[in-house]
């Protein structure tokens, strides 16, 4: 048998076993060509995620959690969002992974193997939240493109790694450093190699906390391929996008990063409120730090039914980016009254905060519950939506959920 043949037939057969019976026509069909039935990658296997999982986008992949799976104190992968702006790469070759720190405010770049960077250093675990800028976009208006974030953009899981802070020290830093740029092995949509999808960073303070880390490990194992194997940077409370997968390379800058998808509009807010649908310039438009604080319901899910008479135990999580949330409320009159509900201390810093509360029901009917947290600064998530921006970034709304009692 000639070889390209063998291929084909190897193909077929391979092809048949997946679809599950015979290609009838195999014979006509066009060379190279990917039965359809196979052109469809299932995000859900591909990915180890639970079917309750939304898919936004599959190029590249976006997908987000709904609000009762997030009910883990510390979320496991299946219900863990994906938000990506390019390419998964592929292939990684983790035997000769390496990791360089370059820029201008080096003294002199320097690359680690990664079995290096994990030996060389100390290794941290910190329970880390990561909730994408544009979670809560969908909701709006007039609307902003993007993903249409609901409410499932957010994550707490438990990271181990070493301090970026450490590597930085041996590598050797110097006084004018401003901002730290991470680059990474994604690829960009077009195919072009040149591009970046996405090197954003932080400022050397954020850069240089105990929490912010180079991470290797995710809730005890090597980290999803699509959450940044084999090296995360994790800088909890700050917009996800901070937080750069699959890093190879860290720039130590003398100004603010300018990589891709650091300039305005992307991950900025206006500097100063602005009405609905304002057009706003660059030069109005201020970086996203600190994420706001902010809570989500998960326990019961929205549309429970509960009997007269009988108490409902909610339960869900707060944070409030670099601030400890201070305390957690419950309303079910539509934010006229608010009762507090019991709240946990976080882990670590950047933690999210576990709340529970214990609810009674006057009578039989339609109910809301929502939810709202307050940050150790005294301020408190706006019930309806925040103000508008032009990208959709940052709705810190109360959550709220349906009731029936019966
Ligand atoms: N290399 C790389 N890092 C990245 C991204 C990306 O597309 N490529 N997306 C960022 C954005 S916008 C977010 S919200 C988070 C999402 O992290 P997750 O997919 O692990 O939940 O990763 C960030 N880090
Ligand atoms: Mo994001």
């Amino acid at each position: 048998m000639k070889r390209r043949k063998f291929i084909r037939n190897t193909f077929l057969g391979t092809a048949a076993s997946l679809i599950g019976t015979d290609i009838v026509f195999s014979s006509s069909m066009p060379k190279n060509y990917t039965p359809i039935v196979l052109q469809d990658p299932d995000p859900y296997k591909l990915f180890n995620k639970d079917k309750g999982m939304t898919v936004l986008n599959d190029k590249p992949w976006n997908i987000e959690a709904k609000a009762h799976l997030l009910d883990d104190k510390i979320t496991p992968n299946k219900y863990m969002f994906i938000r990506n702006n390019g390419i998964i790469p592929k292939n990684i070759d983790v035997a000769n992974w390496e990791l360089t720190i370059d820029g201008e405010s080096v003294s002199a770049p320097k690359t680690y193997k990664l079995q290096e960077l994990k030996s060389k250093f100390k290794n941290y675990t910190y329970q880390l939240t990561l909730e994408c800028g544009g979670n809560g976009r969908s909701e709006f208006n007039p609307p902003a493109k993007g993903n249409q974030w609901t409410v499932g953009a957010v994550s707490c899981a438990e990271w181990t790694g070493v301090r970026l802070k450490d590597v930085l020290e041996d590598v050797g830093i110097k006084d004018d450093a401003v901002y730290i740029g991470y680059h990474a092995a994604d690829t960009h949509l077009s195919g072009d190699p040149e591009k970046e999808p996405i090197s954003r960073g932080v400022p050397m303070n954020k850069a240089l906390q105990e929490e912010t880390l180079l991470a290797f490990k995710m809730n005890g194992e090597d980290i999803p391929l699509a959450h940044g194997y084999p090296l995360r940077l994790v800088a909890g409370g700050w917009p996800a996008s901070a937080s750069g997968k699959w890093v190879e390379r860290i720039s130590v800058r003398d100004k603010v990063h300018d990589g891709t998808k650091m300039k305005a509009p992307a991950y900025r807010v206006p500097c100063k409120p602005v009405a609905p649908g304002e057009k706003v310039k660059d030069e109005d438009m201020c970086i996203i730090e600190s994420m706001p604080v902010k809570s989500l319901i998960t326990y019961p899910k929205s549309g429970a039914m509960i009997d007269e008479g009988k108490t409902l135990n909610i339960r869900g999580h707060a944070w409030a980016g670099e601030l400890q949330v201070e305390s957690m409320q419950y309303s079910i009159d539509f934010g006229a009254t608010w009762y507090p509900c019991k709240l946990e201390k976080p882990l670590n810093r950047l933690a999210w905060q576990h709340f529970s509360a214990s609810i009674e029901f006057p009578k039989k009917g339609y109910y809301e519950i929502w939810g709202k947290a307050t940050g150790a600064n005294g301020v408190s998530q706006p019930m309806l939506l925040p103000g508008w921006n032009p990208k959709g970034y940052l709705n810190n709304a109360c959550h709220r959920i349906a009731i029936k009692v019966k």
